[in-house]
């Protein structure tokens, strides 16, 4: 079993907690608890033929505060970074997210779904994001991780209806999946040469003598 810490990331009341609570099969609400610091729950899952478990981080309330944010983000493997189609500004603020993640997570690019929430309430808001403009973010972002051989993907979702919500956390898995499989090849590359050098070294010293 292999367990995968993510985060939520995006401005307040976005509806990350709802998207948790749905995904955890809690069904959806008016409203949530403002909690203390970060929250975290488990949810088991099989992405590409490899259980895995989701460790699910969502930063509750003080999304200000550094030191909650180093532990937050530390040793993080992949986000669903949130935004509400129905405030623009939630939208234009994302790149700040995916910097603070790329910054403290100590593992620098890693994958991110992009989630355009709230699509429920299109119809209802005159100024929303359009599904071309979260389309067009996405692969600006993916050109940047591809070097690292993994895509970030757009999806559109609804915690109140529930659309989309499976989907968002099983393509941030499949993009965790490989970027995971890809950092222990490397990881076994640099062992490998590691173990490897000594031998080189003392061999020419042994024939000498
Ligand atoms: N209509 C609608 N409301 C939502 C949706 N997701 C969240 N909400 C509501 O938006 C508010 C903020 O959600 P919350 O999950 O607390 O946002 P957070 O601050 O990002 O965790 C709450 O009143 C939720 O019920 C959605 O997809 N559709
Ligand atoms: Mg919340």
């Amino acid at each position: 079993m292999t367990v995968l810490k993510i985060v939520l990331i995006g401005d307040g009341g976005v509806g990350k907690t709802a998207i948790r609570e749905r995904y955890l099969g809690h069904g959806f609400k008016a409203q949530y608890l403002l909690t203390i610091g970060a929250d975290f729950a488990m949810q088991d899952s099989t992405i590409a033929g490899e259980s895995i478990r989701f460790q699910i981080w969502d930063l509750a309330g003080q999304q200000r505060f550094d030191a909650v944010r180093e532990v937050y983000y530390k040793g993080s493997v992949g986000a669903l970074l949130v935004y509400d189609v129905t405030r623009p500004d939630s939208y234009f603020n994302t790149p700040k997210w995916i910097n603070e993640l790329w910054t403290h997570n100590g593992r620098g690019r890693v994958p991110i779904v992009v989630v355009a929430n709230k699509i429920d309430m299109r119809e209802l808001s005159d100024d929303t994001v359009s599904p071309e403009q979260g389309r067009v973010f996405t692969e600006r972002l993916t050109n940047l991780t591809k070097p690292e051989g993994f895509t970030c993907n757009y999806i559109e979702t609804s915690a109140k209806t529930g659309v989309n919500i499976e989907s968002a956390f099983s393509l941030l898995g499949e993009n965790i999946i490989r970027f995971v499989n890809r950092q222990r090849k490397t990881s076994r590359r640099i062992t490998a040469r590691l173990q490897s050098r000594p031998t080189q070294r003392t061999i020419p010293k042994y024939r000498k003598a």
